[in-house]
């Protein structure tokens, strides 16, 4: 079965519980296969709160658009609001990265356009998916080297 590697991310309320209730809420569409570890990372954007972030790696032959509409639809029920770009959100999810999949839809990109050089969704990435490569260029992602004074580990 196809993995996927989905990318949480939290800098309201008790963003500890939103990372978990997500989490239950993704189970209930697919296996988990993996959890990574919980860092707080230092906000990129606008200036905001701390964030927490962690990643799941999941087993799906689902498209990648159901794949979205099941992150969206939670992150909704999870009381989500929309206001500025990278601004401030009690939860977030990401679809990071499907193995051997390339994805550029008006919606939905494939691996996230930003992931090769964010180390808050890298870093749980490899630990979740520790081979995963650009399903293009086969560049094996564990190779870049991106500075990781950001974060700083929570929770295994
Ligand atoms: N979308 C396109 N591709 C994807 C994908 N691979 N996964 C579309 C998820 N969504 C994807 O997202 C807007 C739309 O992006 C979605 O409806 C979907 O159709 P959004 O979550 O409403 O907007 P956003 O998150 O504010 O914008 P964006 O550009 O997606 O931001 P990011 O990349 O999600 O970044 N700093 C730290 N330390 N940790 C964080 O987690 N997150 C952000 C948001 C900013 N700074 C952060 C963090
Ligand atoms: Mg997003």
């Amino acid at each position: 079965m196809p993995r996927a590697v989905v990318g949480l991310g939290s800098n309201l309320g008790n963003r500890a519980e939103f990372l978990a209730r997500a989490i239950d809420a993704l189970r209930e569409f697919y296996p988990i296969v993996a959890r990574s570890s919980v860092y707080e990372t230092d906000p990129i954007g606008p200036d905001q709160p701390d964030y927490l972030n962690c990643a799941v790696a999941i087993e799906t032959s689902d498209a990648p658009s159901t794949i979205l509409e099941h992150l969206l639809r939670i992150e909704q029920d999870l009381g989500r609001v929309r206001n500025e770009r990278w601004g401030p959100r009690t939860i977030d999810l990401d679809l990071l990265w499907i193995d051997g999949v390339a994805c550029t839809e008006p919606h939905l990109t494939v691996p996230h356009p930003h992931l090769h050089e964010r180390a808050f969704a890298l870093v749980p990435l490899l630990e979740v998916a520790p081979d995963a490569s650009d399903p293009v260029t086969r560049m094996v992602y564990a190779r870049l080297d991106l500075s990781k004074s950001s974060l700083r580990k929570m929770s295994n």
